[in-house]
């Protein structure tokens, strides 16, 4: 159970550095990056437009627990301050899933909820999920369902802010891992 699905994300500073960083620090272990989307924010705090993106990575030397910990390292390299839920970030690192063989990790414990709860309700979430694994499906209300149909079950104004730009993630496959 090595690999992860990552969702990334920022809207304070340097938001593309930021989403580059994770790239770089986790160089080889990141075998499918999708495009950077902007994307408006979710949840009802008001402030910036962030950029997201979603990471597929492997390393078999990390389990969930290490994925988070990767995460929330790399979220203390990039300064961020928690001050509020759901509010501006300079980097935003979620587990969104755990995916092996034909099926994945499922976790109630609050300090790794898998598949990441909200992840079905989030555009900037499948929107890029789909493009880094058009086949992806994900643990939703008790069935495997595929990204495709929780995206389109999703309002149409949830999906219509989320526009791919023209920036991409370089993926240096020479970081620590
Ligand atoms: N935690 C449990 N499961 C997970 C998981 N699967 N992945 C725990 C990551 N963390 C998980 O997270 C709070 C706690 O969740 C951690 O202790 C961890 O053990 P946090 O990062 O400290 O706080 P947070 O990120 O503010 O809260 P939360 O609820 O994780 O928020 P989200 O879900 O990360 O949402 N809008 C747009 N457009 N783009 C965004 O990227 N991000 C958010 C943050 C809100 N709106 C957004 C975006
Ligand atoms: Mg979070």
């Amino acid at each position: 159970m090595t690999r992860a699905v990552l969702s990334i994300g920022s809207n304070i500073g340097d938001r593309l550095a930021h989403l580059q960083l994770v790239c770089e620090r986790l160089g080889t272990a990141v075998v499918a990056a999708s495009g950077v989307y902007s994307t408006p924010p979710w949840g009802g705090v008001e402030q910036e437009e962030f950029l997201n993106a979603v990471l597929i990575v492997d390393d078999d030397e990390r389990d969930g627990r290490q994925w988070l910990a990767a995460g929330q390292e790399l979220e203390r390299e990039a300064d961020r301050v928690r001050v509020q839920r759901w509010g501006p970030r300079t980097l935003d690192v979620d587990v969104i899933s755990m995916p092996y063989d034909d099926t994945e990790v499922i976790s109630d414990d609050p300090v790794l909820t898998l598949p990441h709860p909200r992840a079905a309700e989030r555009a900037f979430v499948l929107v890029p999920w789909l493009e880094a694994d058009p086949g992806a499906a994900v643990w939703h209300a008790g069935v495997r369902v595929p990204v495709v149909e929780l995206l389109a079950a999703l309002p149409a104004s949830e999906r219509d802010g989320v526009t791919r730009t023209d920036d991409r993630l370089v993926i240096t496959g020479s970081g620590p891992r």
